[in-house]
C-alpha cells in the first residue's frame, strides 16, 4: 500500500459492472484506499430498460459533517457519473474541504457515449459538467462528451486535425490537461492526451466488442496508476490495456458491462 487514499465520487449501480462496483475493485488493486461518496443508489444502471434510483444529496452534507469532525483528507479525486447538478455543488464543496494539498481532482464527466446523452441528462446538465470541469487537474471525456460540452459535431470518422481542436477548445475552457479516451486512429484505439506543450496519442490494438462501463474500468485504472506516481501517457497505457484484456475476457452477449474480474485475478496470480 503507498498510503493513498483516494475519494471517487459516483453512483452505485447495484447491478451493472460500472461505477463504483468497478472503481473499488480496481483501484484497491493498483494499491490504493479508496473511500467512497455515492452520488445515487441505482437499481442497475440505466443502459438497462428500467431502473430505480435513490439520490443520496440530502445525505452528503450529514456525511461532510462528520468527515470534518474526524479530519479526514483525501490525496485525490476521482467522479464519474454524478446523476444531478446538486452533486456537482457538493463535489467542489469535497475539493475545497478536504484535499491534502495538492490532491489531484479527475474527471471522467460520464453523461454519454456513442453521439447519445445517457437516459435522465439533458443539456443543462451538460453545461453545469463544462462549468465543474474547471475544478479539475485532469478530465477524461470520451468523444460523445467532449463534443456535446463544446457544441461540436459528433463525427464517427476524423482525423487528428479534428480531435486536437476539439481536445485543445476543452482545454482553453477548463485549464485541465485534457485526455479524450476512445479515439479510433489508424485502426487502433486510445486516448489523446492535451496540455500546454500539445497533443499526444497513446494507441493500442482495438478489440471489436462494445460493453457499456468500459470508461469506468478506464479511469479507475488510470487514475491509481498516476496516483502511484507513472506518468499520463504509461497510466493511459495500462489502463488500455486493462480495458483490451477485459474486453476479450467478456462473454458474448455480457454487453451490460465488461467481464474485468478474471483480468485482475489473473494479475494476483503472477
Ligand atoms: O458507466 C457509465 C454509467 C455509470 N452509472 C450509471 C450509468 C452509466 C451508463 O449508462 O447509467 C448509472
Amino acid at each position: 500500500m503507498n498510503g493513498k487514499r483516494i475519494l471517487t465520487i459516483q453512483d452505485l449501480s447495484c447491478v451493472g459492472q460500472c461505477s463504483l462496483t468497478v472503481a473499488l475493485p480496481v483501484l484497491a488493486h493498483y494499491g490504493l484506499e479508496a473511500a467512497i461518496l455515492p452520488t445515487a443508489v441505482l437499481s442497475n444502471h440505466t443502459m438497462f430498460a428500467e431502473w430505480s434510483y435513490l439520490d443520496m444529496s440530502s445525505e452528503i452534507p450529514r456525511i461532510f459533517c462528520n468527515w470534518r469532525k474526524n479530519n479526514i483528507k483525501f490525496s485525490g479525486f476521482l467522479l464519474g457519473y454524478l446523476g444531478k447538478t446538486q452533486i456537482m455543488n457538493l463535489s467542489r464543496r469535497a475539493f475545497a474541504e478536504f484535499s491534502e494539498p495538492g490532491a489531484p481532482v479527475i474527471i471522467d464527466p460520464a453523461f454519454g457515449d456513442n453521439g447519445k446523452l445517457y437516459g435522465g441528462f439533458d443539456m443543462q446538465y451538460v453545461q453545469d459538467m463544462r462549468n465543474l470541469l474547471k475544478c479539475a487537474n485532469i478530465i477524461l471525456p470520451n468523444l460523445t462528451e467532449a463534443t456535446f460540452m463544446l457544441g461540436e459535431e459528433y463525427k464517427t470518422q476524423y482525423d487528428r486535425k479534428y480531435i486536437e481542436d476539439i481536445a485543445q477548445k476543452l482545454h482553453k475552457f477548463t485549464g485541465a490537461t485534457v485526455i479524450i479516451t476512445g479515439v479510433e486512429l489508424d485502426g487502433l484505439i486510445g486516448e489523446v492526451i492535451y496540455k500546454d506543450n500539445g497533443a499526444q496519442y497513446v494507441l493500442l490494438e482495438k478489440v471489436p466488442k462494445f460493453s457499456h462501463g468500459t470508461g469506468d474500468i478506464f479511469s479507475a485504472a488510470f487514475t491509481a496508476n498516476y496516483l502511484n506516481g507513472l506518468s499520463l501517457e504509461k497510466s493511459c497505457e495500462i489502463a488500455g490495456k486493462l480495458v483490451a484484456d477485459s474486453l476479450k475476457a467478456t462473454a458474448e452477449g455480457h454487453d451490460y458491462g465488461v467481464q474485468f474480474e478474471d483480468v485482475l485475478y489473473s494479475h494476483i496470480q503472477k
